[in-house]
């Protein structure tokens, strides 16, 4: 879907009859002119949705105009798009790709059309150097650390003897999956008090988690103590098979989960959720800032990450303000 460019055009076609004439004022003031394409991986959660709107509307402040596609979690349709945008020739390729592996072969394509190529949120796995420019996106590892200390201090605060926990994990050979794993896990290792009783696949979706957490209270039963889940979604889901166990969630089981989308807070508020890490969606202007750098010719940093929080029972969660996704 082409967003933005005829907009564009008309107003750069506009912007040039006003300033015919004016000499180095009109060049003072025109904006650069540049073409963005960008593979976006589906609409599964309320996260994806604000970066997708985050992502739009950056591009209209900077003056950006966007080539949007949504891959609907679909590796092959990314792959379809990224060849999309390198036969139109834009000036700057993003993508956020669904899975690390399986990218070489079209992003030898992209450096071979000399367009750049920036990986936004999530990462890639390759052998070859230089196929991409930089990763704007969160440090997911670090959210499994702060996840894994948050559950050590509520593990403290209770006297707790035993955790036993089940995790319910994001798509799978996914960076957030493989990074909030393990973050979680290097954290935890060195407790003895903490097992984990099973690691299920949930694709960060909200269907998923609830098809998981009934499987895994069918499972263990009232022996999980802590259910931490790689993202909202796939929280919301699985908090009402939990009741429907006559289990209280947030009481009888601790709930840790990450994003901290606006249904995540409020259901913290309510205390059916115990701690929410954050992980902002909103990285549209580092994005057009960068490819802006890019076409200019100019170095960017090789990885960008947002500064994150963790939201928890331990603060006055009434405090917390609106979330925006
Ligand atoms: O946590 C999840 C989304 O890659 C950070 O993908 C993103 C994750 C996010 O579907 O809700």
């Amino acid at each position: 879907m082409l967003r933005n460019k005829s907009y564009k055009v008309l107003g750069i076609l506009m912007a040039l009859m006003l300033f015919a004439g004016c000499g180095a004022a009109a060049e003072d003031t025109a904006e650069p002119e540049l073409l963005l394409g960008f593979s976006q991986i589906g609409s599964e959660s309320a996260w994806r949705i604000g970066n997708t709107r985050d992502i739009e509307s950056a591009a209209e402040e900077h003056g950006v105009s966007l080539m949007f596609e949504n891959a609907n979690q679909s590796q092959a349709n990314q792959i379809d798009a990224i060849r999309r945008f390198i036969a139109y020739k834009v000036d700057v390729i993003a993508f956020s790709p669904i899975v690390e592996d399986g990218w070489d072969n079209v992003l030898m394509e992209a450096r071979e059309a000399g367009i750049p190529v920036i990986l936004v949120d999530r990462d890639i796995k390759t052998e070859i150097d230089g196929l991409t420019t930089c990763l704007i996106g969160a440090d997911f590892y670090n959210e499994g650390v702060m996840a894994a200390e948050y559950l050590i201090r509520k593990a403290d605060e209770l006297g707790l003897e035993s955790v036993n926990i089940v995790e319910i994990t994001g798509t799978e050979n996914s960076t957030p999956m493989r990074q909030r794993q393990a973050g979680f896990a290097d954290t935890i290792a060195g407790d003895e008090r903490m097992h984990i009783l099973e690691s299920i696949d949930g694709d960060f979706l909200k269907s998923r988690g609830a098809e998981c957490m009934r499987y895994l209270l069918d499972t263990y039963g009232d022996e999980i103590d802590v259910v931490y889940s790689h993202n909202d979604e796939m929280t919301l889901g699985a908090l009402p098979e939990i009741e429907n166990s006559d289990l209280v969630p947030g009481q009888d089981i601790i709930i840790i989960s990450i994003d901290a989308g606006q249904e995540a807070i409020d259901v913290l508020k309510e205390g059916r959720i115990n701690c929410v890490v954050e992980c902002t969606p909103n990285l549209g202007d580092e994005l057009m800032e960068t490819a802006l750098r890019l076409k200019n010719g100019e170095q960017v940093e090789a990885v960008i990450h947002p500064v994150e929080q963790v939201f928890s029972d331990e603060m006055d969660v009434d405090s917390i303000g609106p979330r925006g996704y």
